[in-house]
């Protein structure tokens, strides 16, 4: 039984209210709220363990080199990696992309040599790749997306040839919530030798994640769309792929040894993470996967579905509004324009109920031009979410109406 009144507890934020109305927290794409066994973990951290990793001999050092360590197996864990050398610590989902495309990309791609991305990708997935591009002179291609919000049916098969050295593909898009057939497209990548990056920054949340199985060359998340803290997310990469990368930042910890004539590099992970990290937010981290391991993902899916569903049919019935992203068993994002209203006017609105929703190119805009829309209203569900929240996002809507159109 999934005890969605339960769960809201330990969300201490849900308690508040917003302009004298309970909040009513639908922007979870963007971030999502912490529960307290994830804030404690932060605030157990400073009070009791702060010190640096990985350098100390004494006790606090050791006890947080523990607790940051023990956090990365149940990374690990969580990703189903083989090994914890290939569980990297950055600063979010952006920072590991763009990791990716300046060690392996700058170490690897020659002019002519081409990378492919969606058209769906957060710009996250697109911009240090034409970066990329412009500094080695390869060529990014675009697989393009159809009315419904999926990948043109067959246009992986016909893009992917002898000169793609590297696909990033989005597991879950965050402007139309569309899930894309990753294991397939790996498959099909590695069948011309080249690799593959999945962002799961939408997809860890969601899905089980399993990048054994998949066999993806590169995965990335953040910590704060999975309920842990701001400022932290991961990298994962084969080791194989990882041992032969250039060091992305140099610094402490990076190195085996330092001299004027010659710098030997740390072994893996290290090799990957210069300076002191966000020790908290990876102990945060840490929490946070456990947290979401004890509901359990198929649990939290299947609650995300139901309200998925009844948004979907209440939008459905409300007239002049249309829903952007209609791919069948899509995440729980329900992006939408309504007929007369710019959606900055609705976000706006909704936020004087009580109602937090996001508004805008989701940082997506190449999806926004191929819908021919400026931006989207954007409600994205979590597991905390219940059928009265998503009547109350309507019961708003209802306002903008009144308000709007009438
Ligand atoms: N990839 C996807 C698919 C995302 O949705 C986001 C953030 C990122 C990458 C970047 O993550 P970051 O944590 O490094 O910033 N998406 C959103 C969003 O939809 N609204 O705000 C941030």
């Amino acid at each position: 039984m999934f005890d969605v009144a339960a769960l809201r507890s330990q969300f201490p934020i849900l308690q508040r209210e917003v302009h004298g109305r309970p909040l009513v927290y639908l922007d979870n794409a963007a971030t999502s709220q912490k529960p307290r066994s994830v804030i404690e973990a932060e605030r157990h951290y400073y009070e009791a363990l702060n010190a640096n990793i990985h350098r100390g001999v004494h006790t606090l050092s050791q006890e947080a080199t523990d607790a940051f360590e023990a956090a990365r197996d149940k990374v690990r864990d969580f990703l189903k990696a083989r090994r914890r050398e290939e569980i990297i610590f950055t600063r979010g989902a952006t920072e590991a992309i763009n990791l990716v495309a300046h060690s392996w990309g700058r170490s690897q791609l020659k002019p002519g040599d081409e990378i492919l991305v969606s058209e769906m990708e957060h710009h996250a997935n697109i911009v240090p790749w034409q970066l990329l591009c412009e500094a080695t002179g390869a060529v990014l291609k675009v697989i393009p997306i159809d009315e419904r919000g999926a990948l043109v049916p067959g246009a992986v098969e016909s893009m992917i040839n002898a000169r793609t050295r590297l696909v990033g593909i989005t597991q879950v898009s965050n402007a139309l919530g569309t899930i894309n057939p990753v294991a397939r497209i790996i498959r099909l990548a590695h069948a011309v030798g080249a690799v593959v990056l999945v962002d799961g920054a939408q997809a860890v949340p969601h899905l089980a994640t399993d990048v054994t199985a998949l066999d993806c060359d590169f995965y990335v998340f953040s910590g704060h769309k999975l309920y842990g803290p701001t400022g932290i997310g991961v990298l994962y990469g084969k080791q194989a792929l990882l041992e032969k990368m250039p060091p992305y930042q140099g610094g402490g910890d990076m190195i085996s040894q330092v001299t004027f004539k010659k710098t030997t590099y740390n072994d893996l992970p290290y090799k990957f993470e210069a300076g002191t990290p966000h020790i908290a937010g990876v102990v945060g981290l840490g929490a946070a996967i456990d947290f979401v391991q004890s509901v359990g993902l198929e649990a939290i899916a299947a609650h995300e579905d139901r309200l998925l569903a009844h948004a979907t049919q209440l939008a459905e019935g409300f007239e002049g509004l249309k829903i952007i992203g209609t791919v069948p068993g899509k995440a729980s994002i329900l992006s939408f324009v309504l007929k007369g209203v710019h959606p900055h006017d609705i976000g706006t609105i909704l936020d004087n109920e009580g109602v937090a929703i996001r508004t805008g190119h989701h940082c997506a805009m190449p999806v926004m031009d191929h819908f021919g829309v400026p931006a989207t209203a954007r409600a994205s569900f979590a597991l905390y979410n219940t059928t009265a929240e998503v009547d109350a996002l309507f019961g708003a809507l209802r306002r903008v109406e009144e308000l709007f159109l009438k």
